[in-house]
């Protein structure tokens, strides 16, 4: 069903350029709803998959188009929701391998983002949508806005170390792997939320 929201989305907007690349490859996605009954807000969640990489704002404009919006996780019980939805979707996580053996699991962005004159590195987050947020669940030594060539970590995604793909988020710059940045470093997918049906 959302595959085909995609598809017309794209065709009916004649998306070129900076949208270019949801038309040009499947997007595999699925659409699940956190129902009332089930305690939740009503709302549906998708994830989309760009499998060459996206930067966060590229993101958050393709959810506009989509008709919703990056994801705002203001509940630890939402963001139990949505990281249920990613967990086993090996296509949404990408693995970085430091210099030192290190790995780390790097998942969909998320609609959390720093404001650019916020102390660092915990200062100034919050959602796109205007909620402050109340309850951060930041991976352990994260925020840490780890300074890369391509700039500082003022955006959110999902997070994991060594094989282990975690509920808990990480900072990292608006375009992952950009110019003089870490080879290979890539976000490759997104979450989008939309609002109750009718
Ligand atoms: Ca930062
Ligand atoms: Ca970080």
């Amino acid at each position: 069903m959302l595959a085909s929201l995609m598809v017309m989305t794209c065709a009916a907007l004649g998306v070129e350029g900076a949208g270019s690349w949801l038309c040009e490859r499947p997007v595999p996605s699925m659409l699940r709803e956190w129902r009332v009954e089930d305690g939740g807000n009503g709302h549906r969640y998708s994830v989309v998959v760009t499998p060459d990489g996206i930067s966060w704002s590229r993101a958050a404009y393709a959810a506009e188009l989509l008709g919703g919006h990056l994801v705002t996780l203001e509940s630890p019980e939402e963001n139990a929701f949505v990281f249920s939805m990613i967990v086993g979707l090996d296509e949404a996580w990408t693995i970085n391998v430091l210099d030192d053996g290190r790995r780390f699991q790097h998942g969909p962005w998320i609609g959390l983002r720093q404001d650019l004159e916020a102390r660092e590195p915990a200062g100034g987050w919050g959602w796109l949508n205007g909620g402050t947020l109340t309850h951060a669940l930041w991976s352990p030594h994260e925020p840490n806005d780890r300074q890369h060539a391509e700039g500082e970590e003022n955006r959110a995604h999902y997070f994991g170390w060594g094989d282990i793909r975690t509920h808990l988020w990480n900072d990292m710059p608006e375009t992952p792997g950009g110019t003089g940045g870490e080879p290979g470093l890539r976000i490759t997918s997104f979450v989008v939320e939309y609002p109750p049906k009718g």
